[in-house]
């Protein structure tokens, strides 16, 4: 895992690194909300389920080989700047990826996640989501009852949502 300031510029693919090279170290993401964890045995990973009380978990395979032609538009979507009224959990098993969060001060924080790295987004956080260049991530994807992965994208009504709003005025630094 590496985090550091998206650099923001514009006319590059999303799947470039973006690297600022401003690096932010792992305790100002937890003022965010966002908690990181290498697990090496997937032991770790059921007591972590076990105690938040995740009960299901699935595994996707994000790349071309796999999701054929719907690959560059999935990848788009991702990126949609958007929110979930659960909290999400990401474990990757293979490959690598970009989840990138906003800051207290609406800045975006490129998060750079391999194998054996496991991240929470916090409900209400905006983030979104890339493959790097190599087009290849596997991640295991953990949820509590029904998966409830509906991405809310940003705009004036989510801005409002309960969720947004509880998270604004309890995890930021
Ligand atoms: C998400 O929340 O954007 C995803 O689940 C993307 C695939 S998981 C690497
Ligand atoms: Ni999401």
């Amino acid at each position: 895992m590496r985090a550091y300031w998206y650099d923001n510029e514009a006319g590059v693919d999303q799947r470039e690194p973006h690297d600022s090279g401003r690096d932010i170290p792992v305790d100002y993401l937890a003022k965010l909300g966002v908690i990181y964890h290498r697990f090496e045995k997937e032991n770790d990973v059921d007591d972590l389920a076990k105690a938040r009380n995740y009960k299901n978990q699935d595994i996707i395979t994000v790349s071309p080989e796999k999701m054929g032609d719907i690959y560059e538009e999935k990848v788009k979507s991702f990126f949609n700047e958007h929110l979930h009224e659960d909290e999400e959990i990401r474990y990757i098993r293979d490959g690598k990826g970009f989840f990138d969060v906003r800051s207290e001060s609406d800045e975006w924080v490129r998060i750079q996640l391999e194998k054996d790295d496991l991240i929470i987004l916090p409900a209400g956080i905006y983030h979104r989501f890339t493959t790097d260049s190599s087009n290849y991530i596997v991640a295991m994807r953990l949820f509590k009852e029904e998966p409830k992965w509906t991405p809310l994208n940003r705009g004036p009504d989510v801005d409002a949502n309960p969720y947004r709003q509880e998270y604004l005025h309890s995890a930021p630094a």
